[in-house]
């Protein structure tokens, strides 16, 4: 059985958990925070999670975990049949990891934990995300999914990320740069909520900030 480690702040870690149940692939959960103790890098090499244990050993980075249990559980594919299309599949999970989130990830700590960013930051964040929606757009189709009439890998990601970047942009600037280039966003979102196992994700996770912020 797949063990799966983090915590359910993590978008990533809610990436995997949903690829997980929508695969119908049994796993238990449990709780980790990124760390750089010995025993945590031994499993993950930079210390983040998500990471998980399988039969074989542990795998990190959550688009490798992702890659694994479709190719190691090919039931309920999250990747549609034909080649190509799995590589658009591919190429709008990577340009939206990469050229998006990976770069709103710099005012998380501004819009989540109080730890304001520089208005150099927020100014270069701010061109980069504007032109990364920009280019979304250019592989998007959000009809109602993502990339058109099927859920895919490609939702898991749009709707944990850019229910994030809304959010934090919506903090920093004042003004929500996903509903700005994602003029259907909300009824996407509706869309992605009327699932199951996305509630199932979505309550875990708020539970998680409830319990996180409790405490401070
Ligand atoms: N590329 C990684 C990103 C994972 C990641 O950034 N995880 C965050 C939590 S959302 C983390 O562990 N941060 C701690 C750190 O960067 O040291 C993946 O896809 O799994």
């Amino acid at each position: 059985m797949i063990t799966l480690y983090g915590f359910a702040l993590s978008n990533y870690y809610n990436k995997t958990k949903l690829a997980l149940l929508e695969k119908g692939i049994p796993f238990n959960e449990e709780m980790v925070a990124p760390s750089q103790d010995a025993a945590v890098l031994k499993r993950s090499p930079l210390g983040k999670i998500p990471f998980i244990k399988t039969e074989q050993g542990y795998l990190s980075e959550s688009q490798v975990i992702l890659e694994y249990l479709e190719d190691a559980y090919p039931e309920h594919p999250l990747y549609p049949a034909d080649p190509f299309e799995r590589a658009k599949c591919r190429e709008f999970i990577q340009h939206l990891e990469l050229n998006i989130e990976l770069v709103a990830r710099r005012l998380y700590g501004e819009a989540l934990f109080g730890s304001p960013a520089s208005a150099e930051t927020k100014d270069e964040v701010r061109k980069k995300v504007e032109a990364g929606m920009q280019g979304l757009m250019r592989l998007a189709r959000f009809e109602p999914y993502a990339l058109g009439a099927s859920f895919s890998a490609a939702d898991i990601v749009a709707w944990l990320h850019l229910g994030l970047i809304a959010m934090a942009t919506q903090k920093v600037y004042g003004e929500d740069l996903v509903a700005a280039y994602v003029p259907g966003v909300a009824d996407y979102f509706k869309t992605m909520e009327s699932r199951p196992f996305v509630q199932q994700v979505a309550a875990g996770r708020d539970a998680a900030i409830q319990s996180f912020f409790a405490k401070k």
